[in-house]
């Protein structure tokens, strides 16, 4: 393994570890500390357990199912736990009630080793016991909609070079009346890999900018990001009406509801690959699913 790539994926993983302590549902399965790798990559695949089972304390146990496509080199062992593999197998269990993780702490439990999956999703189903009961996190969701409540972990596995898509969703475009020199655009984005949003650009606009939309005192204020957009590996950024949004200005031409935008954006991830996702973003009076509290101001653009 390259050295380098080691001290990289440090910070990430304090990141990772930092975006824990503001815990939501998503923390809750057993997860992959870095979503996504290059296929004929070495991989530190770290598995985060957040909590204990559903009514349980503590966790007592891991069994990672290694899939095929993944070589495992070496299971890191864990203090007061007992590791074992066998074939396709990891697992590690606590040696004493007292080792067991408690359900208030979080820890990963880390395999390294070299993909050689092709480009995609490759699923580890993880069974997780616990004090009491247990949770076989082994369920590969059938769509890219699909929520199982017992997820695997999934690795995005990228070819070579390449940058992880971007999940996007709930995108719209607030529609401008003739006239109208600016409007934003807004979505949720969800990477698989720590990247940044760094610009973006649509035909039906001069200018487009990533901006943020802050209360200084009583006055709402605007301004562009010049460094971009974070986007944290596996986190939720939305870009809304009164936080982040796009920045549609010099508008070439009305933008009616109903109809369709094309907006290209522009990521540079944490490696410096740089890659672009073009999306067709319908354009509405108000949120899609009317989320309430956005209709204050037509988004008037003052610095
Ligand atoms: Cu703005």
């Amino acid at each position: 393994m390259n050295p380098s790539n080691i001290s990289r994926r440090a910070p990430r993983a304090i990141l990772a570890a930092a975006s824990l302590l503001a815990c939501n549902g998503a923390f809750a399965h057993v997860t992959l500390a870095e979503g996504s790798a290059a296929t004929g990559s070495d991989y530190v695949a770290a598995f985060r357990v957040g909590h204990a089972c559903k009514e349980a304390k503590a966790t007592t146990g891991l069994t990672v199912r290694v899939p095929a496509g993944f070589s495992v080199q070496k299971a890191e062992p864990r203090e007061g736990w007992t590791l074992a593999s066998s074939s396709g197998e990891i697992s590690w269990k606590a040696n004493a009630p007292q080792n067991a993780l408690p359900g208030d702490e979080k820890a990963q439990f880390i395999v390294r080793g070299k993909l050689e999956a092709k480009p995609g999703p490759l699923w580890f189903k993880v069974l997780q016991t616990c004090d009491v009961g247990s949770a076989d996190w082994a369920q590969v969701p059938a769509g890219d909609t699909a929520r199982p409540e017992f997820p695997a972990a999934r690795l995005m596995v990228l070819a070579p070079g390449s940058a992880a898509p971007v999940e996007v969703s709930d995108a719209w475009v607030r529609r401008a009346v003739p006239g109208q020199s600016g409007t934003g655009a807004f979505m949720k984005l969800k990477s698989p890999a720590a990247t940044r949003l760094v610009g973006a650009s649509t035909p039906v606009a001069g200018v487009a900018e990533v901006h943020e939309m802050k209360m200084e005192g009583d006055t709402m204020k605007m301004r562009a990001l010049g460094q971009g957009l974070d986007l944290p590996a596996g986190q939720t950024v939305a870009l809304t009406p009164g936080g982040f949004h796009l920045m549609l200005m010099d508008l070439k031409q009305p933008v009616a509801a109903g109809a369709t935008v094309p907006i290209t954006l522009r990521f540079m991830d944490a490696k410096g690959v740089a890659s672009e996702q073009t999306l067709q973003v319908p354009v509405a009076v108000s949120a899609p699913g009317g989320a309430a509290g956005d209709s204050a101001g037509e988004h008037q653009h003052k610095h």
